[in-house]
């Protein structure tokens, strides 16, 4: 590993640009599909309201994060704002509605670890889950959605991060690989720590050190105020998301996408410290598992690949991946920096089915 990770980035690595681009431009749901997305979200609305009129519909997930890729289902969160409701019980009543409204494959899935209603809707072709108070969820698509704004370059880089992991099947949790959600944050992760960093930290308050001068003045301190506040499960959650007043933030890097791609996977092949490092959005830094605590398994949670929620600070994303299947992802991340390295056309093996 030592000596591969000091190998210096193709130089032809400029001819591949154009070809990263194209792929992300193909997976880019069609203005349509939101439209349909849409109508199927007023109709639930309507739906829901007969019985809950004081509940309210959230969509979450890829569908409102702007990491969804074109046809992918929906996630959409049920709040109601009363403690005492046996989610089971709203489930089933819930399935019921559904049901008698046309819509079809409902199911319920009430022992799952986060219970949902499953269903499609024949008239957008449209698959649904709907879960219930998961408000969490909710908070950390606005704060995805919200650095997408910041610069292009996270959603190309995560659209391609997240096209490999589907192709080679490590975006598998129940096979102990990782969620989307968790790619996502490796993306955001790896994109404050570039030099000049092309994103910022959203949830610090503090200067970092390596910021740009340009944002060393008063731009960055205002910037860095808690704008969005919300409580959620006890948790705060906060963080600046005026992110229009953020939009050159990256300007000052000039790296391109598939100079991203192949240092995004020469990191997580070569250069990630598996063995102490925890990835940190919250803090636009590097913990250690010491730190956290993540040194020894505990039940089921092993913290061989760590990466910190950004609100639910307790939860390690990487807990899912088990002493298997972290030798089958890092196999995966040093495949795709070989062949960033050295394919003369790696958009083609990159995405090779496994
Ligand atoms: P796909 O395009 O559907 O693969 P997604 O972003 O919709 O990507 P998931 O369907 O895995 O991702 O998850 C839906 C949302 O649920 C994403 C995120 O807001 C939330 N979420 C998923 N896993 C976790 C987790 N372990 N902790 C907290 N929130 C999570
Ligand atoms: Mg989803």
């Amino acid at each position: 590993r030592s000596l591969k990770w000091q190998l210096q980035c193709r130089s032809d690595i400029g001819r591949l640009n154009a070809p990263f681009l194209a792929i992300y431009e193909s997976l880019i749901p069609p203005e349509e599909e939101k439209a349909k997305q849409k109508q199927l979200l007023t109709l639930l609305e309507k739906l829901v309201c007969r019985e809950w009129p004081e509940a309210r519909l959230y969509l979450y997930g890829s569908c409102a994060n702007s990491f969804g890729v074109s046809k992918s289902d929906i996630d959409v969160c049920l709040a109601i704002d009363d403690s005492d409701i046996n989610k089971s019980e709203v489930l089933l009543k819930l399935a019921d509605i559904l049901e008698s409204d046309n819509l079809q494959n409902v199911q319920a899935l009430t022992r799952a670890r986060v219970p949902i209603v499953k269903l499609m809707d024949p008239v957008t072709g449209i698959s649904c889950d709907i879960c219930i108070n998961n408000l969490l969820a909710v908070v950390n698509t606005k704060l995805l959605q919200d650095y997408a704004q910041i610069d292009v370059r996270l959603r190309q880089l995560a659209f391609i991060v997240k096209h490999w992991a589907k192709k080679r099947g490590v975006n598998e949790t129940y096979q102990g690989t990782l969620s989307s959600y968790a790619y996502v944050l490796m993306c955001i992760h790896f994109l404050q720590q570039r030099r000049p960093a092309i994103l910022p930290c959203l949830q610090n308050s503090a200067l970092t050190p390596h910021s740009p001068p340009s944002w060393g003045g008063l731009c960055l301190i205002q910037g860095m105020e808690k704008t969005y506040s919300v409580i959620v499960d006890d948790i705060e959650c906060a963080y600046f998301d005026q992110v229009e007043k953020l939009r050159d933030f990256g300007s000052r890097n000039g790296e391109t996408i598939a100079q991203l791609v192949w240092s995004f996977f020469s990191y997580w092949a070569y250069r990630h410290d598996y063995a102490s490092s925890v990835i940190s959005i919250r803090t636009g830094s590097i913990k250690s598992k010491q730190e956290k605590d993540w040194t020894r398994r505990i039940g089921n949670d092993r913290h061989l690949i760590c990466i910190e929620d950004p609100f639910e600070t307790s939860h390690d994303l990487g807990r899912v991946v088990d002493k298997f299947s972290i030798k089958v992802l890092r196999e995966e991340f040093e495949r795709a920096a070989d062949i960033m390295q050295y394919d003369p056309n790696p958009w083609v093996a990159l995405f090779e089915p496994y």
